[in-house]
């Protein structure tokens, strides 16, 4: 007899909506997934990726079972080992570098990033065991270490509006995010605020899908958001359109910055944005006249030196008019930090004991590859155990990053899902589940509840959790202390350190946070002062900090490569993950770069051409797109495309650099000037 059920599920991908979905089972195997309809964010909705689940969890080309190389580093040339084989050979060799000395264990590098959110299978027992091995910690950078420190510096943590409250505002400003494209679920509650009469508008260089449905598109320069914001300011000030309450209560240092603001007319603002001063004046009057009035910024605007200045800049906006006071006011960046994760239960830094591994930045890993041992950087990187992440594909400066993995004399272990550009660098590959077939927790950053992952499947082939495969490699290892031992649903349950029981997780699929609905009306930020931070004592007062690589700052440099590049997301991909998804890549096309019609005619560019996208760094092929999204000066590379399958084996970070933020040492991949020329 056939049996049918349906398992609560979360969508694990590295995206703000974190949505709940219904997993219908049939004799043991998925057949349907579905938006949850009960869960607000989600509301039974599915983006086109997600709602495409079974094709990428069944895909014929899933890794089922471990492999060991026999080609040459990046070849893809493996063959079929057992797990008792592998496993084996990885902790002899991972005990052999730590059994050199005291601090030898340094030498090995965990690499993971957020291919899946979730809290098990993304920061627990793989955690404990690096802590445990005393291996190289791992500074978590590339995506949003930027806006997520700038954030902290001024609110005291990654909080913001809730998700919902969009829905009641009269004026929406979309800054830095393509939302129709990385966050759909919130733009079902801006487009409910539309038809209420809210006024929608978009700050973004690119003309995106959802620059087309706002009521206005402020198309600035990249990296100039910091001095657009000290433009509204200054009109704000001499408009006196500020809340002055709010302010004398609820912040500390304005003082100065309002020196600095007063220092940017609109002309000056404008200027360098490359927008004109009635766009700078009209956006300062519809912020400070419309209550109320909401910004969801995103992290599309913090890739550039000034990024984290940025961020902090605009976060300091709703302060200055009292928006918080309302709930529909405000500001959304990040909501992470909402929720009380208990990281040291899960990750048990102490098992480090007195032992200070140094911190490898994920972002330089093309640089820290290559780089000899030295006092000063420690031990040469030896081995790499890389997991949720695809860092061959999506680091900056890629032609530096195969250098590093394709070193013979490096020990590289991937678990993943399927042969990547990292997998086909690999030593061993070690075949994980996908989330049909793990249990999991998770929190949100677009949204205020906690998720659960209830396992829906059993593992296909011969995969396991990452969480198992850490287990099992600790026991070989000889870590014999019983958090090693710890079960999945062991760690879940002390994941949240309050207002989550997993329980009740289990029981409803979700938990909203209790958390006021309008959490800054009446200031309370969780700062030692309890004010915003204008004046940090850290990085001080915000300012615009001009690209690493633009006209103003590098003229000799934009003289040889006169347009800007950014790689923002294509629609049906996220970051790397899908591109191998047959039916969504159909739908992608093939690697892109949009230019805008004059940049293309004065190369002799004609729409649909082979073209070469270069700089000093490298030199990525594709093809281009005549097209109004891209202004002029600025061409949009659409990310992130599997090298081995775009043209010439390149993708867009072939051209992107290492330079770090101002703030949270992170990448700066969309403060890149190239050419673009024919094939
Ligand atoms: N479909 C899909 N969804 C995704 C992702 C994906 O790859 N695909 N990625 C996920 C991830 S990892 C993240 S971090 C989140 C957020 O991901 P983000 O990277 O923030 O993605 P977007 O919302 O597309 O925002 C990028 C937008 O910022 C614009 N932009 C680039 N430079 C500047 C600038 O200097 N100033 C301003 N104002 N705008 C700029 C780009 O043109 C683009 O439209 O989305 C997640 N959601
Ligand atoms: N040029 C340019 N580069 C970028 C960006 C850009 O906008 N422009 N965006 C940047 C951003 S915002 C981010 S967040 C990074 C993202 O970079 P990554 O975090 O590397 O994200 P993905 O490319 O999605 O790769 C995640 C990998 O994890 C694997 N995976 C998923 N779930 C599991 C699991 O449960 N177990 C295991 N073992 N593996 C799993 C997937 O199969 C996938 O190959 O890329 C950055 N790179
Ligand atoms: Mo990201």
């Amino acid at each position: 007899m056939s049996s049918t059920s349906t398992v609560r599920a979360a969508c694990p991908h590295d995206c703000p909506d974190t949505c709940a979905i219904r997993v219908t089972v049939q004799d043991g195997r998925a057949i349907k997934v579905q938006g949850d309809p009960n869960h607000p964010p989600t509301h039974g909705a599915l983006c086109t990726k997600v709602s495409r689940y079974l094709e990428r969890s069944y895909h014929a080309e899933r890794v089922l079972h471990p492999l060991r190389r026999i080609g040459p580093k990046g070849s893809g040339r493996f063959e079929r080992v057992s797990w008792d084989e592998a496993l084996a050979d990885i902790a002899a060799r991972l005990k052999a570098i730590a059994a050199r000395g005291p601090n030898a264990a340094q030498a090995i590098v965990p690499y993971s990033y957020a291919g899946t959110m979730g809290l098990l299978q993304g920061e627990s027992m793989d955690r404990r065991f690096f802590h445990r091995l005393g291996a190289s910690l791992l500074d978590r950078t590339i995506c949003s270490s930027a806006g997520g420190e700038a954030l902290a510096a001024t609110y005291g943590a990654k909080i913001g509006m809730h998700l919902e409250h969009y829905a009641e505002s009269r004026l929406i400003v979309i800054w830095g995010s393509n939302s129709i494209t990385s966050n759909l679920h919130f733009w079902t509650f801006a487009q409910a605020a539309k038809r209420d009469g809210a006024k929608l508008v978009c700050i973004d260089p690119r003309k995106t899908e959802t620059a087309d449905k706002c009521h206005q598109h402020i198309a600035l320069r990249p990296g100039t958001d910091g001095a657009l914001a000290l433009g509204l300011m200054h009109e704000l000030i001499v408009n006196d359109w500020l809340d002055h309450d709010y302010i004398d209560r609820h912040t500390e240092g304005w003082p100065k910055l309002r020196e600095r603001a007063l220092q940017w007319p609109p002309e000056r603002a404008a200027e360098i944005c490359g927008i004109t001063a009635d766009e700078v004046r009209g956006l300062a009057r519809d912020y400070g006249t419309t209550r109320p009035a909401a910004i969801r910024l995103n992290y599309g605007m913090q890739r550039v030196r000034g990024g984290g200045n940025a961020v902090r800049l605009i976060a300091i906006l709703p302060c200055l008019v009292g928006a918080w006071r309302h709930r529909a006011g405000g500001l959304l960046l990040s909501s992470s930090g909402w929720f009380a994760v208990n990281r040291s239960a899960l990750q048990r830094t102490d098992l480090l004991g007195t032992r200070k591994p140094r911190t490898i930045n994920m972002s330089t890993i093309g640089d820290d590859l290559l780089r000899e041992g030295s006092p000063d950087f420690g031990p040469k990187i030896e081995a790499l155990v890389v997991y949720n992440s695809n860092p061959v594909a999506v680091a900056p400066q890629s032609p530096k990053v195969v250098q590093g993995f394709a070193r013979e004399n490096l020990f590289t272990v991937v678990l993943e899902h399927f042969m990547t550009d990292t997998a086909d660098h690999a030593d061993y590959v070690l075949p994980a589940t996908t989330q049909l077939e793990h249990l999991d927790v998770h929190l949100s950053y677009g949204h205020t509840y906690a998720m659960i992952n209830e396992p829906a499947i059993a593992p296909l082939g011969e995969t396991k959790p990452n969480t198992q495969i850490f287990r099992e490699l600790a026991a070989r290892m000889g870590f014999d202390e019983p958090c090693f031992r710890d079960s999945d649903e062991d760690m879940a349950r002390v994941a949240f350190a309050r207002d989550v029981s997993f329980d009740e997780l289990r029981a409803n699929g979700w938990v909203k946070l209790p958390l006021a609905d309008a959490p800054l009306a009446d200031g309370r930020f969780p700062t030692p002062s309890g004010k915003c931070i204008i004046d940090s004592p850290v990085f001080g007062v915000p300012d615009h900090l001009p690209n690493y690589e633009s006209a103003s700052s590098t003229p000799e440099l934009a003289e040889r490569y006169p347009l800007a590049m950014i790689s923002p997301p294509a629609r049906n991909f996220l970051n790397s993950s899908f591109v191998n998804v047959k039916s969504l890549r159909d739908i992608e096309g093939e690697p892109l770069v949009e230019i805008h019609a004059s940049d293309a005619a004065l190369r002799g560019i004609v729409d649909g051409q082979m073209v070469r996208v270069f700089n000093d760094r490298g030199e990525y092929r594709c093809k281009a797109q005549l097209s109004s999204r891209a202004r002029p000066g600025v061409v949009n590379g659409l990310g992130v495309w599997w090298r081995k399958l775009g043209p010439a084996g390149t993708n867009v970070n072939e051209v992107t650099h290492q330079r770090l933020t101002d703030i949270g040492r992170a990448p700066s991949f969309y403060d890149c000037l190239v050419d673009v020329r024919p094939l």
